[in-house]
């Protein structure tokens, strides 16, 4: 049976090297490569399935033309020469009568390395259209703060966890999200080294932990400058470290830190008095602890803040300093790849931006001139983005040419005029760069695209052949490319021959101590770019008057997390992973469904101001009261009723504009069927 050695594209930060065995076109194995010492061997469980999905009876045959009203779902086949010949005249006529600005281009990382992710913005980047602000949906608060207090700089190597004698998943589901972290890290605890979780609700990570600590959704902030508060009481501050590498600590401990002691910050966070002491006492006393920061707690109001504070901790202890201490958010800032060659190929200096999030309100309210034409590609905002049912009003608008590529008819493809089939990432060649560990790798198609299916890479070429750009990314092969990422290569990749790449998985180290890339060279408690933003400058909990001004009027909040065997919509059309998901569910605290009269198994109703909808109720004591935990973003196909987003607002986080699902208040009630 031939073997293939590839790369899985997911977009997750473990980017396991993976074995995919063939039989003729068809995979019938897909295995972690045992050679490559991160994946050690195994693939998670939705990866296990990739073949389900590769050949799935629904995926897309041919390019297909909209015959029905938008939304509606009823189209026609049509050619790829006719498609590409519309697209491309339709683009052309609109850039003559207003500007490029009036095209939008909307694609995003999912599933794919980064020569198909970024091609695509390449295109619409060199063709001078509105920019989109990517990932704003994602990571751009958690990433934005962390830049603010450490600069754009990797964080701790997780291969490192062996010399950790802590560890701390703060917000961070390991078991959904970083299983190959998780694999290591039960090693590392074979010896007694200890994992504490902070989580608000008991995740399977948490279930497993040494010591689960319950926090209130959205109160990090409070618990980091509470345990900074005991650090300095109690004369556990590395001095010197702080002296040497951070900047405004004395004014942090004089204006803040005050008004942090234990019992307030009990009250705000939850937690017992106990157990926020015990907490700071042996964080105090590690030598080498490793926070590994979850995204979940930025994805509300103040993330920016929680964030800032708890990636703030380790310079207190002297952690930062020492290997296998310091904290993980994302690695990939310290690899400095010039991926700007396909991402940035040539266009203006600046064009009108639009934010990932904010779809709807841009295809609604963007004057001078408004996007007349939209280009989504691996992305499924329909269903994933905040407040859905008004993007989805914004997608019927019938002055609107949009344009979908992606395996599937989803329910953003619905809307499209035109939809084009794309090859998943086990049918293209691409190079391949975690973000969640300093590795990287070049990969060969498994299979032959299915069907009529081009990759993003082959169709971003060709509409830039088409549309009369000369720039060399539209023009070479993959691996011509993959050399021009490391021209002139500064830091840690600096040493790497780009041939290795294409010989097999490449790791890289960053230094045992950690880097600072801020304007001052040092972890910046005070940042000057914060204070001129008029955002506390320091990191603090304050509360935030509109969350609750919305906790007044609506008794439960939301949570949100990923499905252990969902990723997103990209599971969709493997029958396997969603029987093991499960129906689409809400879960509720005992206290709150006796307090409803709703039982488990039940259908209920999750309704707020902007809408409402229908899922199965489970009743668990692993979220406490107060809280509804839904997990995942399903396809309304899946659910009872509609999907999660329609009761999320487009709320910008206080850094770096994301997405603020968990600002979300609502109410839940026994399902009945509309009138
Ligand atoms: N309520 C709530 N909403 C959230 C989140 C949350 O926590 N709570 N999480 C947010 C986060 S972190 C993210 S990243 C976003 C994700 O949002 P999306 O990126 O919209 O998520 P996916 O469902 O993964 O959509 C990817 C689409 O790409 C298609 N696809 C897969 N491979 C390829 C390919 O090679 N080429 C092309 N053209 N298409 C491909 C898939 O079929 C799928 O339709 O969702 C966000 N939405
Ligand atoms: N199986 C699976 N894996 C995935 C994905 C998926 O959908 N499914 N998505 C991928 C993508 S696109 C991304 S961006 C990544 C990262 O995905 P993330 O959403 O960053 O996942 P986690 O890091 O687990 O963070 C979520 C955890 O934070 C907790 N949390 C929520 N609010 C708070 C809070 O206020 N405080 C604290 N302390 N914790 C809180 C949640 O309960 C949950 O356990 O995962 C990737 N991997
Ligand atoms: S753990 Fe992550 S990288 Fe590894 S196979 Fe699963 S999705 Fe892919
Ligand atoms: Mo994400």
């Amino acid at each position: 049976m031939p073997k293939t050695r590839v790369v899985c594209g997911h977009d997750c930060p473990d980017m396991c090297s993976l074995i995919v065995e063939t039989e003729g076109d068809r995979i019938i194995r897909i295995q972690g490569d045992p050679e490559e010492a991160y994946t050690a061997g195994f693939a998670c469980a939705k990866v296990n399935r990739d073949m389900e999905v590769v050949h799935s009876p629904d995926r897309l045959r041919t390019p297909l033309r909209r015959t029905g009203p938008k939304g509606a779902g009823r189209f026609e086949p049509i050619t790829w020469d006719a498609a590409l010949d519309e697209i491309t005249s339709r683009w052309k006529a609109i850039m003559a009568e207003s500007g490029p600005e009036a095209i939008l281009g909307y694609a995003y990382s999912a599933h794919q390395g980064q020569m198909n992710r970024r091609l695509v913005a390449g295109l619409f980047h060199a063709l001078g259209t509105s920019r989109l602000m990517a990932g704003t949906v994602c990571d751009t608060c958690c990433e934005t703060a962390w830049d603010l207090t450490l600069g754009p700089v990797g964080g701790t190597d997780p291969q490192s966890v062996v010399h950790s004698d802590l560890v701390i998943a703060w917000g961070c589901d390991l078991m959904a999200v970083n299983v190959h972290f998780w694999a290591l890290l039960e090693k590392v605890r074979k010896r007694g080294v200890p994992l504490v979780v902070i989580d608000p609700r008991r995740s399977q990570t948490a279930a497993r932990a040494d010591w689960h600590l319950p926090i209130r959704i959205g109160t990090d902030a409070a618990l980091a400058c509470g345990i900074a508060h005991i650090l300095l009481r109690d004369g556990l501050l590395d001095r010197d470290y702080i002296a040497a590498h951070t900047l405004g600590f004395e004014r942090w401990a004089a204006e803040v830190l005050p008004g942090f002691p234990p019992a307030r910050v009990a009250a705000i966070t939850g937690l017992p008095e106990a157990d926020i002491e015990r907490l700071a006492a042996m964080y105090g006393a590690a030598r080498t602890s490793l926070i590994r920061l979850g995204e979940g707690m930025t994805r509300l109001a103040r993330g920016g803040q929680a964030l800032r504070a708890v990636a703030t901790l380790p310079a207190l202890t002297g952690a930062y300093g020492r290997e296998g201490g310091g904290a993980l958010l994302l690695a990939a800032a310290s690899m400095d790849f010039q991926f700007g060659f396909v991402g940035k190929p040539s266009g203006p200096a600046s064009a009108r931006t639009v934010n990932h999030l904010a779809l709807g309100e841009a295809l609604e309210e963007m004057r001078d001139p408004p996007i007349r034409a939209l280009f989504i590609a691996a992305n499924n905002p329909a269903v994933t983005n905040p407040d859905v049912n008004r993007l989805r009003r914004a997608l019927a608008r019938e002055d609107l040419f949009t344009v979908v590529h992606d395996p599937f008819m989803t329910d953003t493809a619905r809307y499209a005029d035109i939809v084009l089939p794309a090859a998943t990432y086990l049918e293209t060649e691409d190079f391949y760069r975690s973000y969640g560990s300093y590795r990287m790798q070049y990969a060969p198609a498994a299979v032959a695209p299915q069907h009529e299916a081009w990759s993003n890479f082959r169709l971003a070429q060709e509409l830039g052949r088409r549309m009369g750009l000369t720039d060399p990314a539209f023009h070479l092969g993959p691996r011509e490319i993959v050399p021009h990422f490391f021209k002139g290569a500064t830091g840690i990749i600096a040493g790497v021959d780009p041939a290795e790449v294409f010989a097999g998985p490449v790791k890289v180290s960053p230094p045992p101590a950690q880097a600072f890339r801020t304007p001052s060279g040092r972890l910046e408690i005070h940042s000057e770019a914060l204070a001129s933003q008029g955002v506390p400058p320091m990191p603090v909990w304050e509360e935030d008057p509109i969350e609750a001004a919305a906790a007044a009027r609506w008794p439960l909040r939301l949570l949100t997390a990923p499905g252990y065997f969902q990723a997103h919509t990209a599971y969709a059309a493997s029958p396997f992973l969603r029987k093991r998901e499960g129906e689409p569910c809400a879960i509720l605290h005992p206290e709150e469904a006796a307090r409803r009269g709703l039982t488990d198994g039940q259908r209920v109703r999750l309704f707020n101001d902007l809408g409402e909808v229908g899922l199965v109720l489970k009743i668990s004591d692993e979220v406490r009261p107060g809280v509804v935990l839904v997990p995942g973003q399903r396809p309304d196909g899946e659910a009872v009723a509609g999907t999660i987003n329609m009761l999320c607002d487009m709320r910008r986080t206080d850094i770096g504009e994301g997405a603020c699902y968990q600002s979300t208040f609502l109410d839940v009630a026994p399902w009945r069927e509309a009138a």
